[in-house]
């Protein structure tokens, strides 16, 4: 099928976050993050799990890079510890040299190899001195313009190579996991009884719009300051999943389904690609608990031209309407989720994690409905899955995974789709380079397409990782039959 045909210049790669992998918490001057927090609270809230070691990347670099000239790809998507570079975080606060060292290093080993950098900004390692100096991603204001100071630095220190940006990684999972549910670091939440302090209510919605404004000050900076010069690109890396009704006949359902995504996507990509408020069903269901835009943040968000959209896709799932009004710490958009409809047909195979079930077909329609809703192009900067029981397997077991080199293909097939669709999709990463901390879940979900023995560090690659690449160079020439 020559219409699913990938263009000879798609960008492909492999993502990784800083948290999960790096390691060395103590080393290069680096200061504390919210996790770092929040993996020695006690009792265990990461199934006694910490990035203080993780994979030790730190100092383990070079190899995971030869893993990468090894898989042929491309690119790599990786993040920098704020941290690391602003120790306290604050625009006030001293450059941590030490920090920008290491990543310099980072970029230049990749540069050598032939291999893209793409840095994302943040992935949710707020650094601990901010959220104790004035509440961190809960002062809109203040955050705003740490997080602008920062993106400066990078730009300034790493641009001249690093042409590929994004802001933020999922500020959905940051601002709910974080500030309603508490399951992700910095663990608040009025409604989990591990918690001690939050307010499921009021402080998502806070923190949503502290992202929303820092995002877009650190791309109006850019534009402002650095592009013309540097000539890069910057984007932003959206969650999400796509939503059908449970009951295709109830159009209750279809609503709850419109509805889940707009909380989910509309939340964020409305202000952010299309400079607009929030979404109606937001306004209607949150009123004034979901903090406006000023006449002065709209231009800014005017201002702040967001390159691509980058999407991370794991799975999608069906709607279902709640019958009754949603209550004050609901964030879902008053939507029950299933992964089977009313026939009970699932919504796709199990993979080795209970909320990621795969679901090409649904893929394709979810990248076609963000494609013409925001009308940018698309990077998957997340696609991945552990295969079925993978967390109790052996690494010989591990490194034989055709349920991950399925899933590849199939959603590597849907990209080809929804390019048929109209939709610009002009790359994809693979989550992850190699197994990792999985925040909460600690060390037992494996996403890797290399084994981590976490005993002893050594990395293995799986069946996956050396398939990606002739998946890709296949789609890339044009069938000779047709
Ligand atoms: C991404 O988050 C992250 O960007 C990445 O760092 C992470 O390693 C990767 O996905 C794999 O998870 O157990 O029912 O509470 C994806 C968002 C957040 C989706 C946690 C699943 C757990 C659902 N994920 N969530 S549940």
């Amino acid at each position: 099928m020559t219409a699913s045909v990938l263009p000879p210049d798609f960008e492909w790669g492999f993502a990784t976050a800083a948290y999960q992998i790096e390691g060395a918490v103590n080393e290069g001057g680096r200061g504390k993050c919210i996790w770092d927090t929040f993996c020695h609270q006690e009792p265990s809230r990461t199934k006694n799990a910490s990035g203080d070691i993780a994979c030790d990347h730190y100092h383990k670099f070079e190899e995971d890079f030869d893993l990468l000239s090894k898989y042929g790809a491309g690119a790599y998507r990786f993040s920098i510890a704020w941290s690391r570079i602003v120790p306290l975080g604050g625009r006030d606060d001293p450059i941590n040299e030490e920090g920008i060292a290491f990543y310099n290093q980072l970029i230049d080993s990749l540069l050598r190899r032939g291999i893209t950098p793409w840095v994302t900004l943040y992935h949710w390692d707020l650094p601990q001195a901010l959220h104790d100096r004035y509440g961190g991603w809960l002062n809109v204001d203040e955050v705003q313009k740490d997080f602008e100071r920062y993106a400066r630095v990078c730009y300034e220190r790493f641009g001249d190579r690093v042409k590929h940006w994004i802001t933020l990684n999922e500020p959905w999972i940051q601002a709910i996991y974080g500030y309603a549910t508490g399951g992700n670091a910095p663990g608040r939440s009025s409604t989990n009884p591990h918690c001690t302090e939050g307010d499921t209510a009021r402080e998502p919605w806070i923190v949503g719009k502290a992202l929303i404004m820092s995002h877009a000050r650190a791309v109006a900076a850019y534009n402002q300051d650095f592009r013309a010069e540097q000539k890069g690109v910057i984007g932003v890396s959206l969650n999400g999943d796509y939503y059908e009704p449970w009951d295709k006949n109830d159009p209750k359902d279809a609503e709850a389904a419109e509805r889940r995504m707009q909380f989910h996507i509309g939340w964020f990509a409305n202000p952010i690609f299309l400079a607009k408020d929030y979404p109606d069903s937001m306004r209607k269901q949150l009123g004034d608990r979901l903090p406006p835009f000023s006449l002065e943040e709209f231009k800014t968000l005017a201002a702040a031209q967001t390159d691509f959209y980058g999407m991370n896709y794991y799975t999608s799932q069906f709607a279902k309407h709640c019958a009754e009004a949603a209550p004050e710490t609901d964030v879902l958009g008053n939507v029950e989720e299933h992964q089977s409809n009313k026939q009970g047909e699932s919504v796709g195979e199990a993979s080795g994690v209970h909320w990621l079930r795969s679901c090409p077909g649904m893929f394709r329609k979810h990248l076609t409905r963000v494609h013409s809703l925001y009308k940018k192009p698309i990077y998957i900067t997340e696609n991945g899955c552990p295969c079925p029981g993978e967390d109790k397997m052996t690494r010989e077991e591990s490194i034989n995974d055709p349920f991950r080199i399925q899933y590849f293909k199939d959603h590597l097939d849907a990209i080809g789709k929804s390019r048929q669709d109209g939709s610009i999709i002009n790359g994809y990463f693979a989550w992850s380079l190699m197994d990792n901390l999985e925040w909460s879940d600690g060390f037992g979900p494996r996403f890797g397409v290399t084994h981590t023995d976490y005993d002893t560090l050594e990395r293995t690659p799986k069946k996956s990782a050396l398939l990606l690449k002739d998946m890709i160079a296949d789609r890339q020439r044009p069938h000779a039959s047709l």
